[in-house]
């Protein structure tokens, strides 16, 4: 008995060992999906960009003074950044990206005078719930 019960045990530890892997692939498997229908759910939400000045493959004038983007919801504080760089690489911006106290959905950096030409607008925000968003949009300036 005491024997069967010992063979029992070791019988039973890979069976438990699988068990336990299933039950947590399953758990993972809920949160996963707990996950997803909160987001479709807009909880918390996704920050997506709505609006750009310049807008993206438009013109602008050289002395346009700073570059703005509107996201749909607010977004986190940390971690907002706006950058302005030549087709060379050169960047145009003065560093001071920052969101607008009266609107949290909206980030502007200051540029320098820009000389006619090409340039790459490149963002990066922390959503609401947690994401990152981030990318780049494209301007030209005209003489
Ligand atoms: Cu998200």
């Amino acid at each position: 008995m005491n024997q069967n019960g010992i063979k029992s045990a070791r019988a039973s530890t890979p069976r438990r060992k699988a068990a336990s892997r299933r039950t947590a692939a399953l758990l993972l498997a809920s949160a996963t999906l707990a996950g997803g229908l909160l987001h479709g759910a807009a909880a918390l939400a996704h920050a997506i960009i709505v609006r750009t000045s310049p807008p993206q493959g438009g013109t602008a004038p050289g002395n346009i003074g700073k570059v703005d983007v509107w996201y749909d919801a607010a977004i986190r504080d940390s971690l907002a950044a706006l950058a302005v760089v030549t087709a060379e690489g050169a960047r145009v911006d003065k560093r001071d990206a920052a969101i607008d106290s009266a609107d949290g959905a909206h980030v502007s950096v200051s540029v320098n005078p820009l000389t006619p030409g090409k340039y790459t607008v490149r963002y990066r925000a922390l959503s609401a719930d947690g994401h990152m968003v981030s990318g780049a949009w494209e301007f030209e300036v005209t003489p």
